[in-house]
C-alpha cells in the first residue's frame, strides 16, 4: 500500500511569552527552568520534544513603557526582547523557538485567527464601558474594583481587588468575542479533562469562575487609544486586544494556519503550557474558548505554578522588588540556580527567595549529598569502582545483608517513582525523591563502612555446587565481597541519580557521569534502571583531590 506512516506528534511545551516592559527577573527564570526540565525529561525518555518561548510586545503597557523611555516602540521591544533571549541562552533553555509577537508570521496568524472568529460569528461590534487596568491589560467588572490609598502620595485611586493595580474608566466602541456562549462547552471540556489545569486547586477555581457565568470579552481597542498592536482585519480603526494577540503565539510556531490534518506535525495540541498563577484566567478560560470557537483542540494541560516572593511580596516588574537572575547565576553558577529554583520553587505554594537559602541548599544537597558521595566512592585507593561493577555482573546477592537488599530495592524503583512525579508535572517533588536517594545512599555507605572492612579479612569456604551438582570449596574473603557489593550499590546510585538529574543540571550531571565513567550513549531513561549497565567505572575525568573539588567547589565568599 502507499499509506504514509503516521508522523508522531512531537511533545510540545511552552512558557508564557514575557512582556518586554522591563528586564527579566527570577520569576521568569523559574518558569523557564520548570519548562525546560519537563521538556528535557521527555527527551530523556526518548521522545522528540519542542519548547517554545518568547516575548509579548504589543499593548498599552509596552506603548507606555516605550514612551516613558523616549524610544520608538519597536526599538524599545528589540532591546528588551534581547534580554529575554539572553536569559534563555544563559540558563540553557532548550527552546527550538523564540517567538516575538512583532514577527510578521505571527501578525499574519493573529489576523487570520481573528478573521476566522469573525467569519464564524463569534465577534461583533458594540460599545464597551468599564474599568481597565493597563498593568494587567484587562477589564475588571465593577464588583472587582475598590478604592485604594497610595501611602506615599496620599492620593486615592481605583484598583483591582485581585491585583491592587490601578484601573481607569474607559468607554469606547470596539469588538467583542462571544465568551458568554462558551460556558457550557467549557464546563463540559473541564469535566472531560479533569486534569486540564494543574494543580487541582486551580482547576477548581476555574470551574467556579466559569460556572458563575461569563461576560463577553472586549477584544479590540480604538487606534486613538492603542496604536501599538496588530490591526483588526478590514477595520484599521481598531487594534486587536493584546491578550488575543499574545495567546495565538502558541499556535503560530506550531504552524497555524494549518493545512487540513497538519496540526500535529508542528506539535499542536500542546502537551503542557506552563504559566504563573497570575494568568490562569487567560489561559484556562479565554484560550480554550477561542480555540473551541474555531474547532481547534485546546492544549492538553496547563501547569500554573506559584510565585516567587521577596520579603513575602510577589516579585514583580511593576512593583520593582525583583532579583536580577543574571547576578545570581554569575555568583552561584547556572546549574546551581536551576537546582535551587526546582528544589525550592512551588507549584501550589509561593516561595520566598533568598541568597542564603541557595547557599544552604548547595551545602546540604550538592556538596554534602552528591559531592560527598561521589568523592567517598571514587577517591579511596582501597577499592576499585570498575572492578566492583564488573564483579556485580555475576553476583546473585547470595547472603547479601538487609541494607544492601534495601538499597537495591530503592534503586530498582527510583526511576519509576520519579517519572510518576514528572507525569504529575511536579519536578520539585521528583527532585526530592532523587535527593532522598542520595541521602539514603550516604547512610547506606556509612552503615557498611567499607573502609573498616578493608582492614581485616574474613576468609570462608562457602559451600557451593557447580553445574554437575558436585560440591565446590573455594576460599574467599567475604570482606572483599562485602566491600565490592557496597561500592557497587553506591556506584549504581550515583549513576542512576546522575542520569535522572540531567534535565535539572545538564552540565553538572554530565560531569558527574563522566567521573563515573558512564558512556555517553548509556545515559537514557532506560539506563536509569538498577543493573542496566555494567560497562562503567573507569572515570573519564580525574576526580578532584579535595573532598568537593571539581563538581561542587566551595562557593565564593560574599564580599
Ligand atoms: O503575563 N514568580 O507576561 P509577564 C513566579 N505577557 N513566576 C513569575 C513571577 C513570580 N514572581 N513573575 C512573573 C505576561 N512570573 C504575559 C503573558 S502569555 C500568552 C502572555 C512568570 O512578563 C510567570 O510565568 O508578566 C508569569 O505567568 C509570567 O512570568 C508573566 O510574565
Amino acid at each position: 500500500s502507499t499509506a504514509q506512516p503516521a508522523i508522531e506528534k512531537p511533545y510540545y511545551i511552552t512558557t508564557p511569552i514575557f512582556y518586554v516592559n522591563a528586564a527579566p527577573h527570577v520569576g521568569h527564570l523559574y518558569t523557564m527552568v520548570l519548562t525546560d526540565i519537563l521538556k528535557r525529561w521527555q527527551v530523556l525518555r526518548g521522545r522528540r520534544a519542542i519548547l517554545c518561548t518568547g516575548t509579548d510586545e504589543h499593548g498599552m503597557k509596552i506603548q507606555q513603557a516605550a514612551a516613558k523611555a523616549g524610544i520608538p516602540p519597536k526599538e524599545f521591544c528589540d532591546l528588551t526582547s534581547e534580554t529575554f533571549v539572553q536569559l534563555a541562552e544563559r540558563v540553557g533553555l532548550s527552546n527550538e523557538h523564540f517567538i516575538r509577537t512583532t514577527d510578521e508570521a505571527h501578525k499574519d496568524a493573529v489576523q487570520y485567527f481573528w478573521f476566522m472568529l469573525k467569519t464564524r460569528g463569534y465577534i461583533y461590534q458594540s460599545k464597551h464601558e468599564g474599568w481597565y487596568s493597563v498593568s494587567d491589560e484587562t477589564y475588571y467588572p465593577e464588583s472587582a474594583i475598590e478604592k485604594r490609598l497610595d501611602p506615599y502620595t496620599g492620593k486615592t485611586f481605583m484598583a483591582s481587588q485581585e491585583t491592587g493595580k490601578e484601573v481607569e474608566w474607559s468607554s469606547e466602541f470596539n469588538y467583542h468575542f462571544r465568551l458568554s456562549a462558551f460556558k457550557d462547552k467549557l464546563l463540559e471540556f473541564y469535566k472531560a479533562n479533569p486534569e486540564f489545569v494543574v494543580p487541582a486547586t486551580k482547576m477548581k477555581d476555574v470551574v467556579k469562575w466559569v460556572s458563575e457565568g461569563l461576560e463577553d470579552l472586549s477584544v479590540s481597542r480604538p487606534v486613538e487609544r492603542l496604536t501599538w498592536g496588530i490591526r483588526v482585519p478590514d477595520d484599521s480603526s481598531q487594534t486587536i486586544y493584546v491578550w488575543l494577540d499574545a495567546l495565538v503565539n502558541y499556535i503560530t510556531k506550531a504552524g497555524y494556519p494549518w493545512a487540513p490534518g497538519q496540526q500535529n506535525a508542528g506539535g499542536w495540541p500542546a502537551d503542557v503550557q506552563v504559566i504563573g498563577k497570575d494568568i490562569v484566567r487567560f489561559h484556562c478560560i479565554y484560550w480554550p474558548a477561542f480555540l473551541l470557537a474555531l474547532g481547534l483542540e485546546p492544549p492538553k494541560q496547563i501547569l500554573a505554578h506559584a510565585h516567587w516572593t521577596l520579603g513575602n511580596q510577589k516579585m514583580s516588574k511593576s512593583t520593582g522588588n525583583v532579583v536580577n537572575p543574571t547576578f545570581a547565576m554569575d555568583r552561584f553558577g547556572v546549574d546551581v540556580m536551576r537546582y535551587y529554583l526546582a528544589h525550592d520553587g512551588g507549584i501550589a505554594n509561593d516561595s520566598d527567595y533568598g541568597n542564603h537559602l541557595i547557599v544552604e541548599r548547595y551545602k546540604k544537597g550538592l556538596q554534602g549529598g552528591i559531592g560527598n558521595l561521589v568523592s567517598r566512592i571514587t577517591r579511596p585507593k582501597i577499592w576499585d569502582v570498575r572492578k566492583s561493577v564488573e564483579a556485580a555482573r555475576d553476583d546473585t546477592l547470595r547472603r547479601a545483608g538487609k541494607s544492601t537488599r534495601e538499597q537495591a530495592q530503592m534503586l530498582s524503583e527510583l526511576s519509576r517513582v520519579v517519572n510518576m512525579k514528572m507525569e504529575k508535572l511536579d519536578p520539585g517533588a521528583a527532585l526530592q525523591l532523587i535527593m532522598d536517594a542520595v541521602y539514603e545512599t550516604n547512610r547506606y555507605l556509612q552503615f557498611n563502612s567499607p573502609w573498616l572492612l578493608a582492614k581485616t579479612k574474613d576468609m570462608h569456604t562457602p559451600r557451593t555446587e557447580d553445574e554437575s551438582g558436585d560440591r565446590v570449596y573455594d576460599l574467599v574473603d567475604l570482606n572483599q565481597l562485602r566491600i565490592e557489593r557496597t561500592i557497587y550499590h553506591c556506584a549504581e546510585a550515583i549513576r542512576i541519580v546522575g542520569i535522572l538529574l540531567q534535565p535539572y543540571m545538564p552540565t553538572k550531571a554530565a560531569q558527574l557521569l563522566d567521573m563515573m565513567g558512564v558512556d555517553e550513549a548509556r545515559r537514557t531513561f532506560e539506563d536509569a534502571q538498577f543493573g542496566a549497565d555494567f560497562t562503567y567505572g573507569e572515570p573519564k575525568v580525574t576526580p578532584g583531590k579535595g573532598p568537593f573539588e571539581g563538581l561542587f567547589p566551595p562557593l565564593p565568599v560574599e564580599t
